[in-house]
Protein backbone atom coordinates (compact mmCIF):
# COMPACT_ATOMS: atom_id res chain seq x y z
CA UNK A 1 0.00 0.00 0.00
CA UNK A 2 1.14 3.76 -1.05
CA UNK A 3 0.11 5.78 2.15
CA UNK A 4 0.38 9.24 3.37
CA UNK A 5 -0.04 10.37 6.53
CA UNK A 6 -1.49 14.65 6.78
CA UNK A 7 -0.03 15.94 9.41
CA UNK A 8 3.20 13.33 10.16
CA UNK A 9 4.72 15.79 12.62
CA UNK A 10 1.85 16.39 15.02
CA UNK A 11 1.35 14.35 18.12
CA UNK A 12 -1.73 12.14 15.99
CA UNK A 13 0.71 12.03 13.36
CA UNK A 14 4.02 11.38 14.61
CA UNK A 15 1.55 8.38 16.36
CA UNK A 16 0.41 7.27 13.29
CA UNK A 17 3.45 6.26 12.09
CA UNK A 18 4.43 4.50 15.12
CA UNK A 19 1.25 2.37 14.83
CA UNK A 20 1.93 1.69 11.63
CA UNK A 21 5.78 0.58 11.83
CA UNK A 22 4.24 -1.69 14.89
CA UNK A 23 1.52 -3.31 13.47
CA UNK A 24 3.45 -4.10 10.35
CA UNK A 25 0.87 -2.10 8.23
CA UNK A 26 1.95 -3.38 4.37
CA UNK A 27 3.34 -0.07 3.71
CA UNK A 28 5.21 -0.02 -0.02
CA UNK A 29 5.80 3.43 -0.28
CA UNK A 30 5.31 6.41 2.68
CA UNK A 31 4.49 10.09 1.63
CA UNK A 32 4.63 11.92 4.97
CA UNK A 33 3.09 15.12 4.60
CA UNK A 34 3.37 18.73 6.94
CA UNK A 35 2.94 22.30 6.76
CA UNK A 36 5.08 24.03 4.24
CA UNK A 37 7.56 25.05 6.73
CA UNK A 38 8.40 21.74 7.57
CA UNK A 39 8.48 20.70 3.79
CA UNK A 40 11.99 18.73 3.06
CA UNK A 41 12.30 17.96 7.09
CA UNK A 42 12.60 14.25 7.55
CA UNK A 43 10.96 11.59 9.34
CA UNK A 44 11.89 8.45 10.30
CA UNK A 45 9.84 4.84 9.74
CA UNK A 46 10.91 1.45 10.12
CA UNK A 47 14.82 2.65 9.92
CA UNK A 48 14.91 4.72 7.16
CA UNK A 49 14.24 8.53 6.56
CA UNK A 50 11.73 9.71 4.14
CA UNK A 51 11.29 13.16 3.06
CA UNK A 52 7.94 15.18 4.00
CA UNK A 53 5.97 16.42 1.26
CA UNK A 54 4.09 19.08 0.71
CA UNK A 55 0.10 18.19 -0.03
CA UNK A 56 0.72 18.81 -4.24
CA UNK A 57 3.37 16.47 -4.30
CA UNK A 58 1.24 13.92 -1.94
CA UNK A 59 -1.31 13.43 -4.13
CA UNK A 60 0.49 13.73 -7.24
CA UNK A 61 2.14 10.74 -5.94
CA UNK A 62 -1.93 8.96 -5.62
CA UNK A 63 -1.55 7.17 -2.66
CA UNK A 64 -3.43 4.04 -1.52
CA UNK A 65 -4.47 5.41 1.98
CA UNK A 66 -4.07 9.25 3.63
CA UNK A 67 -4.11 9.31 7.15
CA UNK A 68 -4.75 12.68 8.53
CA UNK A 69 -4.18 14.38 11.28
CA UNK A 70 -3.75 17.89 10.65
CA UNK A 71 -7.40 19.59 11.28
CA UNK A 72 -10.36 20.13 10.23
CA UNK A 73 -9.97 23.07 7.69
CA UNK A 74 -7.06 21.01 5.85
CA UNK A 75 -9.25 18.10 5.81
CA UNK A 76 -12.11 19.95 4.52
CA UNK A 77 -9.44 21.73 1.81
CA UNK A 78 -7.45 18.41 0.51
CA UNK A 79 -9.00 15.51 1.24
CA UNK A 80 -11.30 15.48 -1.40
CA UNK A 81 -8.69 16.29 -3.95
CA UNK A 82 -6.82 13.18 -2.69
CA UNK A 83 -10.32 11.32 -3.23
CA UNK A 84 -10.40 12.89 -6.60
CA UNK A 85 -7.22 10.65 -7.55
CA UNK A 86 -8.51 7.70 -6.16
CA UNK A 87 -7.14 7.73 -2.20
CA UNK A 88 -9.43 6.51 0.19
CA UNK A 89 -8.81 8.89 2.94
CA UNK A 90 -9.64 8.25 7.05
CA UNK A 91 -9.70 11.47 8.27
CA UNK A 92 -9.12 12.26 12.30
CA UNK A 93 -10.50 15.44 12.40
CA UNK A 94 -14.29 16.33 12.63
CA UNK A 95 -15.01 17.62 9.49
CA UNK A 96 -16.88 15.07 7.90
CA UNK A 97 -17.79 12.77 10.74
CA UNK A 98 -21.64 13.85 11.29
CA UNK A 99 -22.17 14.10 7.30
CA UNK A 100 -24.80 11.39 6.21
CA UNK A 101 -22.27 10.67 3.28
CA UNK A 102 -19.46 10.12 5.05
CA UNK A 103 -19.11 6.89 7.51
CA UNK A 104 -17.75 7.01 10.81
CA UNK A 105 -16.24 4.02 11.87
CA UNK A 106 -15.16 1.99 15.12
CA UNK A 107 -14.14 -1.20 13.37
CA UNK A 108 -14.87 -3.38 16.34
CA UNK A 109 -18.19 -1.80 15.85
CA UNK A 110 -19.34 -0.68 12.40
CA UNK A 111 -16.49 -1.25 10.11
CA UNK A 112 -19.12 -4.16 8.00
CA UNK A 113 -20.61 -0.51 6.79
CA UNK A 114 -17.94 0.19 4.31
CA UNK A 115 -17.74 0.02 0.79
CA UNK A 116 -15.46 0.57 -1.71
CA UNK A 117 -17.34 4.13 -2.65
CA UNK A 118 -16.18 5.40 0.94
CA UNK A 119 -13.45 7.61 -0.25
CA UNK A 120 -13.57 9.55 2.86
CA UNK A 121 -14.24 7.72 6.08
CA UNK A 122 -14.09 9.61 9.34
CA UNK A 123 -12.19 9.09 12.79
CA UNK A 124 -14.32 9.40 15.80
CA UNK A 125 -13.07 11.90 18.28
CA UNK A 126 -11.34 10.74 21.08
CA UNK A 127 -13.38 10.45 24.11
CA UNK A 128 -16.04 9.15 21.70
CA UNK A 129 -14.41 6.26 21.01
CA UNK A 130 -13.68 4.22 24.41
CA UNK A 131 -17.22 5.60 25.47
CA UNK A 132 -18.64 3.35 22.40
CA UNK A 133 -16.16 0.54 22.74
CA UNK A 134 -18.13 0.00 26.05
CA UNK A 135 -21.32 0.96 25.29
CA UNK A 136 -21.82 -1.04 22.17
CA UNK A 137 -21.63 -4.50 23.67
CA UNK A 138 -24.35 -3.36 26.70
CA UNK A 139 -26.26 -1.81 24.19
CA UNK A 140 -26.69 -5.14 22.39
CA UNK A 141 -27.35 -6.98 25.32
CA UNK A 142 -29.58 -4.62 27.55
CA UNK A 143 -30.68 -1.61 25.44
CA UNK A 144 -29.17 1.99 26.48
CA UNK A 145 -31.69 4.17 27.82
CA UNK A 146 -29.73 7.37 29.26
CA UNK A 147 -25.82 7.60 29.20
CA UNK A 148 -24.58 10.66 31.36
CA UNK A 149 -20.50 10.69 30.95
CA UNK A 150 -18.56 13.22 32.49
CA UNK A 151 -14.74 13.69 31.01
CA UNK A 152 -11.34 13.72 32.61
CA UNK A 153 -9.41 14.78 29.49
CA UNK A 154 -5.71 14.48 28.55
CA UNK A 155 -3.82 17.89 27.60
CA UNK A 156 -2.50 15.66 24.73
CA UNK A 157 -6.30 15.99 23.27
CA UNK A 158 -5.41 19.53 22.61
CA UNK A 159 -1.62 19.11 21.20
CA UNK A 160 1.87 19.78 21.61
CA UNK A 161 1.35 23.41 22.80
CA UNK A 162 -0.70 22.14 25.29
CA UNK A 163 1.61 19.59 26.80
CA UNK A 164 4.28 22.25 26.56
CA UNK A 165 1.89 24.62 28.62
CA UNK A 166 1.74 22.09 31.29
CA UNK A 167 5.31 21.17 31.47
CA UNK A 168 6.31 24.80 32.25
CA UNK A 169 3.26 25.67 34.69
CA UNK A 170 4.90 22.60 36.72
CA UNK A 171 8.72 24.14 36.61
CA UNK A 172 7.29 27.64 37.44
CA UNK A 173 6.88 29.27 34.12
CA UNK A 174 3.29 30.75 33.73
CA UNK A 175 3.79 32.35 30.14
CA UNK A 176 2.48 29.79 27.94
CA UNK A 177 -1.35 30.30 27.24
CA UNK A 178 -2.79 27.39 25.14
CA UNK A 179 -5.66 27.72 27.93
CA UNK A 180 -7.41 30.35 28.93
CA UNK A 181 -6.65 29.56 32.44
CA UNK A 182 -3.32 27.39 34.19
CA UNK A 183 -3.82 24.32 33.95
CA UNK A 184 -1.69 22.72 36.53
CA UNK A 185 -3.06 22.58 39.84
CA UNK A 186 -6.19 23.00 38.13
CA UNK A 187 -9.73 21.18 36.09
CA UNK A 188 -10.54 22.98 33.36
CA UNK A 189 -14.62 22.48 32.64
CA UNK A 190 -13.76 23.45 28.80
CA UNK A 191 -12.60 21.61 26.12
CA UNK A 192 -12.67 23.38 23.00
CA UNK A 193 -15.00 26.56 22.20
CA UNK A 194 -18.28 27.07 23.46
CA UNK A 195 -21.35 26.72 21.04
CA UNK A 196 -24.80 28.82 21.11
CA UNK A 197 -26.18 26.76 23.75
CA UNK A 198 -23.00 26.36 26.21
CA UNK A 199 -22.11 23.03 25.45
CA UNK A 200 -18.89 22.63 24.53
CA UNK A 201 -17.78 21.91 20.76
CA UNK A 202 -16.26 18.13 22.62
CA UNK A 203 -19.55 17.94 24.56
CA UNK A 204 -21.47 17.93 21.39
CA UNK A 205 -19.42 15.67 19.55
CA UNK A 206 -19.72 13.14 22.39
CA UNK A 207 -23.39 13.74 22.44
CA UNK A 208 -23.89 12.73 18.32
CA UNK A 209 -20.98 10.95 17.55
CA UNK A 210 -21.98 7.48 19.32
CA UNK A 211 -25.41 7.28 17.81
CA UNK A 212 -23.85 7.44 14.64
CA UNK A 213 -21.65 4.71 15.64
CA UNK A 214 -23.84 2.61 16.97
CA UNK A 215 -26.48 3.10 14.15
CA UNK A 216 -29.25 3.90 17.34
CA UNK A 217 -30.74 7.06 18.08
CA UNK A 218 -33.32 5.51 20.15
CA UNK A 219 -31.59 6.61 23.71
CA UNK A 220 -30.51 9.84 25.69
CA UNK A 221 -27.05 11.22 26.22
CA UNK A 222 -24.95 14.27 27.93
CA UNK A 223 -22.00 15.23 28.47
CA UNK A 224 -19.41 17.35 30.75
CA UNK A 225 -15.89 17.76 29.46
CA UNK A 226 -12.97 18.38 32.11
CA UNK A 227 -9.66 19.17 30.78
CA UNK A 228 -7.15 18.02 33.87
CA UNK A 229 -3.47 17.98 34.27
CA UNK A 230 -3.09 14.52 32.67
CA UNK A 231 -1.13 13.25 29.99
CA UNK A 232 -1.43 9.56 29.92
CA UNK A 233 -5.11 9.45 28.38
CA UNK A 234 -8.44 10.24 28.83
CA UNK A 235 -10.73 9.27 31.65
CA UNK A 236 -14.63 9.24 31.61
CA UNK A 237 -17.17 8.57 34.68
CA UNK A 238 -20.13 6.89 32.97
CA UNK A 239 -23.51 6.48 34.40
CA UNK A 240 -25.65 4.38 32.00
CA UNK A 241 -29.72 3.60 32.70
CA UNK A 242 -30.43 0.59 30.53
CA UNK A 243 -34.35 -0.76 28.96
CA UNK A 244 -33.77 -4.10 30.74
CA UNK A 245 -32.48 -5.59 33.92
CA UNK A 246 -28.71 -6.31 34.26
CA UNK A 247 -26.34 -8.56 36.60
CA UNK A 248 -23.36 -6.86 37.23
CA UNK A 249 -21.25 -9.77 37.33
CA UNK A 250 -22.47 -10.79 33.72
CA UNK A 251 -21.69 -6.97 32.33
CA UNK A 252 -18.57 -8.13 33.59
CA UNK A 253 -18.12 -10.97 31.69
CA UNK A 254 -19.45 -9.21 29.14
CA UNK A 255 -16.88 -6.28 28.92
CA UNK A 256 -14.03 -8.73 29.53
CA UNK A 257 -14.52 -11.09 26.74
CA UNK A 258 -14.92 -7.74 24.42
CA UNK A 259 -11.95 -7.65 22.20
CA UNK A 260 -10.12 -4.40 22.50
CA UNK A 261 -11.49 -3.82 26.52
CA UNK A 262 -9.59 -4.81 29.26
CA UNK A 263 -11.35 -4.98 32.55
CA UNK A 264 -9.74 -3.79 35.66
CA UNK A 265 -12.39 -4.40 38.41
CA UNK A 266 -11.02 -5.60 41.38
CA UNK A 267 -11.56 -2.80 44.29
CA UNK A 268 -10.50 -4.91 47.17
CA UNK A 269 -6.85 -4.61 45.50
CA UNK A 270 -7.47 -1.60 44.66
CA UNK A 271 -7.31 -2.36 40.80
CA UNK A 272 -8.93 0.10 38.27
CA UNK A 273 -8.28 1.77 35.02
CA UNK A 274 -5.53 5.17 35.09
CA UNK A 275 -4.37 7.35 32.20
CA UNK A 276 -0.84 6.84 33.85
CA UNK A 277 -1.12 3.30 32.90
CA UNK A 278 -3.06 3.87 29.93
CA UNK A 279 -0.39 5.69 27.73
CA UNK A 280 1.06 3.61 24.72
CA UNK A 281 -1.87 0.72 25.10
CA UNK A 282 -4.28 0.19 22.48
CA UNK A 283 -7.03 -0.75 24.39
CA UNK A 284 -9.47 0.52 26.31
CA UNK A 285 -9.59 0.04 30.06
CA UNK A 286 -13.06 -0.01 31.97
CA UNK A 287 -13.76 -0.37 35.74
CA UNK A 288 -15.06 0.88 38.87
CA UNK A 289 -18.47 -1.29 38.02
CA UNK A 290 -21.03 -0.72 40.20
CA UNK A 291 -24.95 -0.09 40.65
CA UNK A 292 -26.50 2.61 40.80
CA UNK A 293 -28.26 3.01 44.24
CA UNK A 294 -30.48 5.58 42.96
CA UNK A 295 -32.47 4.51 40.29
CA UNK A 296 -33.21 1.06 38.97
CA UNK A 297 -31.26 -0.94 35.68
CA UNK A 298 -28.69 1.47 35.80
CA UNK A 299 -24.73 1.37 36.76
CA UNK A 300 -21.37 3.46 37.12
CA UNK A 301 -18.30 3.36 35.52
CA UNK A 302 -15.11 4.67 34.64
CA UNK A 303 -13.31 4.58 31.05
CA UNK A 304 -9.89 5.29 30.60
CA UNK A 305 -8.11 4.96 27.39
CA UNK A 306 -4.85 6.78 25.54
CA UNK A 307 -6.83 9.28 23.34
CA UNK A 308 -3.57 9.40 21.02
CA UNK A 309 -3.81 5.38 20.30
CA UNK A 310 -7.42 4.30 20.44
CA UNK A 311 -8.41 7.34 20.62
CA UNK A 312 -7.20 8.48 17.24
CA UNK A 313 -4.01 6.93 15.65
CA UNK A 314 -4.47 3.11 16.55
CA UNK A 315 -8.37 3.47 15.67
CA UNK A 316 -7.14 5.09 12.05
CA UNK A 317 -4.65 2.17 11.40
CA UNK A 318 -7.26 -0.29 12.27
CA UNK A 319 -9.66 0.81 9.77
CA UNK A 320 -7.05 0.86 7.37
CA UNK A 321 -6.21 -2.49 8.16
CA UNK A 322 -10.00 -3.31 7.60
CA UNK A 323 -9.85 -1.78 4.24
CA UNK A 324 -7.01 -3.85 3.18
CA UNK A 325 -8.29 -7.03 4.11
CA UNK A 326 -11.58 -6.58 2.83
CA UNK A 327 -9.79 -5.75 -0.45
CA UNK A 328 -11.55 -2.20 -0.50
CA UNK A 329 -8.91 -0.04 -1.20
C1 LIG B 1 -9.61 16.88 23.05
N1 LIG B 1 -11.02 15.25 21.99
O1 LIG B 1 -9.19 16.08 23.88
C2 LIG B 1 -10.23 16.42 21.77
C3 LIG B 1 -9.14 16.24 20.75
O2 LIG B 1 -12.41 16.25 17.28
O3 LIG B 1 -10.72 14.94 17.06
C4 LIG B 1 -9.62 15.70 19.43
C5 LIG B 1 -10.58 16.61 18.72
C6 LIG B 1 -11.27 15.88 17.61
O4 LIG B 1 -9.55 18.09 23.20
Amino acid sequence: MKVAVVGATGMVGQVMLKVLEERNFPVTALFPVASEKSVGNIVNFKGKEFTILSMEDAISKKPDIALFSAGGDISLKFAPKFAAVGTTVIDNSSAFRMNPENQLIVPEINAGILTKEDKVIANPNCSTIQLVMVLHPLNQKYGLKRVVVSTYQSVTGTGKNAVDQLNAEISGDKSEKVYPYEIFKNALPQCDVFSEDDYTKEEIKLMTEPKKILGDDSFNLTATAVRVPVQGGHSESVNIEFENEYDIEEVKTLLSNTPGIILQDDVKNNIYPMPLYSEGKDEVFVGRIRRDRSQINTLNMWIVADNLRKGAATNAVQIAEYLVQNNLV
